[in-house]
């Protein structure tokens, strides 16, 4: 690993606790993902990002900023990127998914707070993450009640842009989010000093639609009977999208997957026949959240899909690329990102759809339906949820967890009997 402490220490960092969470994070690495059989070999790329996560792209925000760039953090799947990069900008997820995170942000608030929320504000305070540093501007929106009133305590220390998210989806609520997309165009182009022309709209809506595309082909190829990837792998690949650039991303993508083709058409798998093919939905697993698929697949079954926002709701549903003005490609960009389908919404029926839906598309034997503790949309959400997929006829296990491994022998246990009956 290359030695990052003088850049850590120019753009504010606390190194000497930052040590810390890097010493855990070799270990880490072999133990989930090293240790896997079998592994592509374009996931070689992905694994130097990872060892290298606080060095390779800081380094590179640090460039782009010394030439005047602004960077823009963001933390919901329902931020446009298309229009940040189209303003010059860069677009980069703040990660918090770590435990390491949790006690900084408990300083702040109730310890009865979903772990995602208090590793974010953990992240920031405790000046420990170079993408927190980096961030210029973050960019928050009103999805789930604690991520907006803790957004409010960040502020006191950070600008933030917040985007009125509309919890419904009807026409109306739609053309909202539209005039919050214009809202935060004309933010982007007054802090970046850029304007967004047409042009430059245009070309990025193509250049994240690509990026989508890659993704998709990815899962696409975890249909296949021969697995050619585990879901550990590709979540870290999905952990990244977030943050790396997206046209080396695109291009990292497109050859793993042409490896993973060839492994499909030679009928190699990472996992043994018969394993049993398992789908999460819920929460989303923010870097370095590897807790549940690693558990999954060291108790004998394979991930082939996540619904999730570390999974399908981050590439499903292209934007319309036949906008001729302004109006009409923001108009069409919040169209896409309102398909998603977030618990935050009501109702939140199209979830339910797709889950059904995909659970056919990757030929799943049953879903593990995960929420992180305290995050009370998806968890409420999960009773109606467990009654379609009875419904459909698909077993379903519903977790809550939290970035601890304190209950990590308790959970394996309970996978194991799940899978052991399927
Ligand atoms: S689109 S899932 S990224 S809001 S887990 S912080 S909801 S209490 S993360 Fe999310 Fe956007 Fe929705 Fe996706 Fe709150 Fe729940 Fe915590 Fe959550």
């Amino acid at each position: 690993m290359a030695d990052y402490r003088k850049m850590w220490e120019d753009i504010g960092m606390d190194v000497d606790n930052h040590d810390l969470l890097c010493s855990v994070l070799p270990g880490a690495i072999g133990d989930v993902f090293l240790s896997q059989e079998n592994r592509p070999e374009a996931m070689d790329y992905f694994d130097m990002v990872l060892a290298d996560v606080h060095g390779l792209r800081p380094a590179e925000l640090v460039e782009f900023r010394k030439n005047g760039g602004k960077v823009f953090g963001t933390f919901c799947t329902y931020v446009p990127d298309e229009i940040i990069f189209a303003g010059n900008g860069i677009a980069t997820g703040l990660c918090a998914g770590s435990q390491f995170w949790v006690p900084g942000g408990e300083r702040y608030l109730p310890a009865n707070t979903c772990p995602l929320i208090k590793a974010m504000l953990g992240a920031r305070f405790d000046k420990t993450c170079p993408f927190y540093r980096l961030a210029d501007i973050y960019i928050g929106e009103n999805t789930c009640d604690g991520k907006k009133k803790a957004y409010e305590i960040l502020g006191t220390d950070v600008p933030m842009h917040i985007m009125d998210l509309p919890q419904m989806k009807r026409e109306k609520d739609i053309e909202k989010w539209a005039e919050e997309c214009h809202d935060l165009l004309e933010m982007v182009e007054k802090e970046t000093g850029n304007k967004i022309t047409p042009e430059k709209l245009a070309e990025n809506i193509k250049k994240i639609n690509t990026k989508r595309a890659a993704l998709k082909r990815l899962y696409d190829l975890r249909k296949n009977k021969n697995v050619p990837i585990s879901g550990t792998d590709t979540l870290l690949i999905s952990q990244i999208a977030y943050y790396d650039d997206p046209e080396r991303f695109t291009t990292m993508v497109n050859k793993l997957c042409d490896e993973l083709e060839k492994r499909v058409a030679d009928g190699i798998s990472v996992f043994p026949a018969g394993t049993k093919r398992i789908m999460i939905s819920g929460t989303p697993m923010a870097i370095p959240n590897w807790k549940m698929h690693n558990l999954i697949e060291t108790s004998g079954a394979a991930v082939v899909c996540e619904e999730t926002c570390t999974g399908t709701r981050y590439f499903e549903n292209f934007v319309d690329e036949s906008g001729e003005n302004l109006d009409e490609m923001v108009s069409n960009i919040a169209d896409r990102y309102m398909k998603i389908n977030c618990a935050c919404f009501t109702p939140n029926s199209g979830r339910f759809d797709d889950i059904i839906r995909l659970a056919k598309e990757y030929d799943v034997d049953a879903v593990i339906d995960v929420n992180l503790k305290f995050c009370q949309t998806y968890d409420i959400e999960g009773y109606l949820l467990e009654d379609k997929l009875k419904e459909a006829g698909i077993p379903v296990l519903g977790i809550e967890t939290d970035y601890t491994d304190s209950d990590a022998q308790q959970l394996k246990t309970r996978i194991e009997a799940f899978i052991e009956v399927l």
